[in-house]
């Protein structure tokens, strides 16, 4: 092990004295004294897929009046690859309305999120999603997190199978403790801790949170070299014959602490799945393993899998791998990303089955915002029974699995509520943005995000229609902090919140996410970020190359 028992970090012993991860949440669920969880139970109740916030927008009046702060909680689900049937979505939107602001937000690892959840209304919600198969388990917490994969049916053939892969890993690495089931749940089995023991994740679990995603080349939709592990397949005459495997993505990084810092995975090897997928699971098992046993646990900001990995140098890590999984890792095959942005509209698959990719800014499903009832379409979609929803990590939504006759009666409801003319009239820049929650829930944030960006668009897809390249595609994305929810440091022109209307530009990412962006200017407000994209996209017009994206020019010419 890698850190000394007496500098661990607090929450290692919560973890460990947990019982499980039980701690005493049931005690703070019963405490009607407070809308708070105890302390400890806050960490805790992470693994079980939920937050603890308040809303920041009204600290200060609740601290005139001596009231405790407005808390209430965050669940997010766990769904590996993003998939819902529409009874699942049918109960996820009752869910919404009935417990919490009634938001749906569809997640940047293309979950879905409730917020505003008060504390008697945890265990209702819970329990209301477990009824239609749904759970929140391990979505938080130190622990591998919602598996992502690539979205949409219509990438290949073995979409299907790719997808399948997502939801067994999340199952395999899910934690064996059955807390969930007796706090949530109230699962009457008095459970002996012996039937609990978890070789995987004993009873620290792992330093950190750890993140899975996979993808189906040439579409690097789930961001797969921002992911602790990350599987990209390898398809060789439309036959799956393995992964590579790459390790140690995170973007996360803390103003003025150079110790920390945004990484992309590194490729470590190929496993075949050709034979069986015994190899594959080994693997991904050993990596969490290597991680448990030599990530640091005494400094969480350098704890994930990407500092392990540079600490042990990747020849260490792949040597260790190795050791513990019995066989080597071959040689990384070859493949091509072209592209990680989501494709609106119709569109047909091979088995001929109609998809509709619904533009949903910043994953806000909501009848309240842009003029659209997004929320009361996506519901009558739903009813019909005839789409299933397939969540992006771009924050969109797929109707999918649409049958020819069932087309014009799904199409129908998406153009009475305006939904066709929304996903049509966005500009490029917009249907390619992203960004984080951030506030008011988010207790980390330092910036607006999801609440700024869209007005920050109209103002960019001014100047960018003034310079006439308003039929560029750029990819933008903001974050209210360097935690990096939004991906932003992985854009073209990347925004990351340093303080109120303050942010970092950053540019030069890539079209395919193989290249993080790099810091151009610090601590912009909003008329100098427009005036330095002014400028900017003027030298782009004139200097581009032939059929040069703008985060390749800026990364040839403005940031290096
Ligand atoms: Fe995140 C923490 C929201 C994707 C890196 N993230 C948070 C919290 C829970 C704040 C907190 O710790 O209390 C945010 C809750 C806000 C709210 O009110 O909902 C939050 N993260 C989100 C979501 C909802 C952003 C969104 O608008 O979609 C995304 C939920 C994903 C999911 O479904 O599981 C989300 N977070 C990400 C990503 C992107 C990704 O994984 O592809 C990252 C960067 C990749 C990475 O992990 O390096 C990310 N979130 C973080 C970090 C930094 C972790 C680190 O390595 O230091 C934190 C802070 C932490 O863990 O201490 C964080
Ligand atoms: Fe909050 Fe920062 Fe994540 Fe945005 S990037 S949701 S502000 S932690």
């Amino acid at each position: 092990m890698s850190t000394e028992k007496k500098n661990l970090s607090p929450i290692e012993k919560i973890k460990e004295v947990s019982q499980g991860l039980r701690g005493t949440l049931k005690e703070s669920l019963k405490d009607e004294i407070t809308g708070a969880i105890r302390e400890d139970d806050t960490a805790l109740v992470k693994f079980h897929g939920m937050y603890m916030q308040d809303d920041r927008d009204r600290r200060e009046e609740r601290a005139a009046k001596k009231l405790e702060r407005l808390y209430s909680f965050m669940i997010r689900l766990r769904l590996p690859g993003g998939f819902l049937t529409p009874e699942q979505y049918i109960a996820t939107h009752n869910i919404a309305g009935e417990n919490s602001t009634g938001v749906i937000k569809i997640t940047t690892r293309q979950t879905l999120q409730l917020h505003g959840i008060v504390k008697s209304k945890t265990k209702p919600t819970i329990k209301a999603f477990n009824q239609v198969g749904l759970d929140s388990i391990a979505a938080c917490g130190d622990v591998n997190r919602n598996v992502v994969a690539s979205a949409n049916p219509l990438e290949s053939p073995l979409h299907d199978r790719i997808y399948q892969y997502a939801d067994r890993i999340s199952e395999y690495l899910l934690p064996k403790t059955r807390s969930y089931y007796d706090v949530w749940l109230d699962e009457e089995k008095i459970y002996d801790r012996v039937d609990e023991e978890d070789p995987l994740y004993q009873d620290r679990y792992l330093p950190r949170k750890f993140k899975i995603g996979l993808v189906i080349p040439p579409n690097n939709d789930s961001d797969v070299f921002a992911q602790d592990l990350g599987l990209i397949a390898i398809i060789e005459n439309d036959e799956l014959k393995g992964f590579n495997l790459a390790v140690g993505g995170g973007l996360s990084f803390t103003h003025g602490n150079p110790e920390t810092y945004p990484r992309l995975a590194t490729e470590i090897g190929f496993v075949s799945t050709e034979e069986s997928d015994d190899k594959l699971f080994k693997a991904v098992y050993e990596v969490l393993t290597v991680q448990r046993d030599f990530g640091n646990r005494a400094d969480r900001k350098l704890a994930r899998l990407k500092y392990t990995v540079d600490n042990m140098t990747l020849e260490g890590f792949r040597a260790e791998l190795e050791k513990r999984t019995g066989f080597p890792l071959e040689t990384s095959r070859p493949y091509e990303l072209k592209t990680r942005v989501d494709h609106y509209g119709w569109a047909q698959s091979y088995n001929g089955l109609w998809h509709y990719t619904v533009f949903v800014e910043n994953g806000r499903v909501t009848d309240l915002e842009n003029g659209v009832a997004l929320k009361t379409a996506m519901l009558e979609v739903a009813q019909t029974g005839k789409a299933n929803y397939r969540f992006t990590c771009n924050q969109n939504v797929i109707l999918s699995d649409i049958t020819e006759e069932n087309k014009a009666e799904i199409e129908q409801i998406l153009a009475k509520h305006n939904v066709l003319p929304h996903t049509a009239a966005a500009s490029l820049v917009r249907k390619n943005s992203m960004a984080c929650v951030a506030l008011p829930t988010c207790p980390l944030a330092l910036a607006e995000a999801q609440r700024y960006l869209p007005e920050l668009i109209t103002k960019i897809d001014g100047v960018l229609a003034n310079h006439g390249l308003q039929d560029e595609e750029i990819i933008i994305r903001m974050t209210g902090c360097p935690n990096g929810c939004g991906r932003s440091v992985l854009s073209e022109i990347g925004f990351v919140g340093t303080a109120p209307g303050h942010y970092n530009l950053n540019l030069g990412g890539d079209e395919q996410g193989q290249r993080l962006n790099k810091l151009y200017k610090e601590n912009l407000d909003e008329a100098a970020i427009l005036q330095e994209l002014d400028t900017a996209f003027g030298l782009f017009k004139q200097n581009r190359l032939a059929g040069e994206r703008f985060g390749d020019f800026a990364y040839r010419t403005l940031v290096n």
